[in-house]
């Protein structure tokens, strides 16, 4: 059965500071399938395109220098309500109004520096897994299968 997908991204900021293994577990432990996984120094012309209803934002320029600062670990997750799910595992976009227990509620103080990107919407997930991994995605069974779904 093929479920919902989402476009999770570990940023620069999360890389350095060694979160990747706790990003991902959130996900894992959940009862996400991982289905893509890949590290890649972004250029700006994917970042332009990814963050393409913000190019015209005040703090577009330094979403530009922040997101090429080093790696970035963009990645594919599915499940049902993964989306939703995915944006209530990482938090507000602002730290400050993100609740503890969340990603950036826990690990984040400024909006510039959030640690981590979800999609927000089922489109946008499709949008954004196309542009980030063209390659497509890996399909593979879960042994957990039917002890998470009914
Ligand atoms: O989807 P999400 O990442 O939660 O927020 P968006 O409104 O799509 O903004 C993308 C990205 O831009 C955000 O994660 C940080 C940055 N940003 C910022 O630096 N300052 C703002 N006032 C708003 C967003
Ligand atoms: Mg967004």
């Amino acid at each position: 059965k093929e479920r919902e997908r989402t476009f999770i991204m570990v940023k620069p900021d999360a890389v350095q500071r060694g979160l990747v293994g706790n990003i991902i577990t959130r996900f894992e432990q959940k009862g996400f399938k991982l289905v893509a996984l890949k590290m890649v120094q972004a250029d700006e012309e994917l970042l332009r395109q990814h963050y393409k209803d913000l190019v015209s934002k005040p703090f577009f320029p330094s979403l530009m220098s922040y997101m090429t600062s080093g790696p970035v670990v963009p990645m594919v997750w599915e499940g049902d309500g993964v989306v939703k799910a995915g944006r209530t595992i990482l938090g507000a976009t602002k730290p400050s109004e993100s609740a503890p227990g969340t990603v950036r509620g826990d690990y984040a103080i400024d909006v510039g520096r959030n640690v981590c990107h979800g999609s927000d919407a089922v489109e946008t997930a499709v949008r954004e897994i196309s542009l980030w991994f063209p390659e497509g995605v890996t399909k593979w069974d879960s042994h957990s299968e039917s002890w998470i779904y009914e």
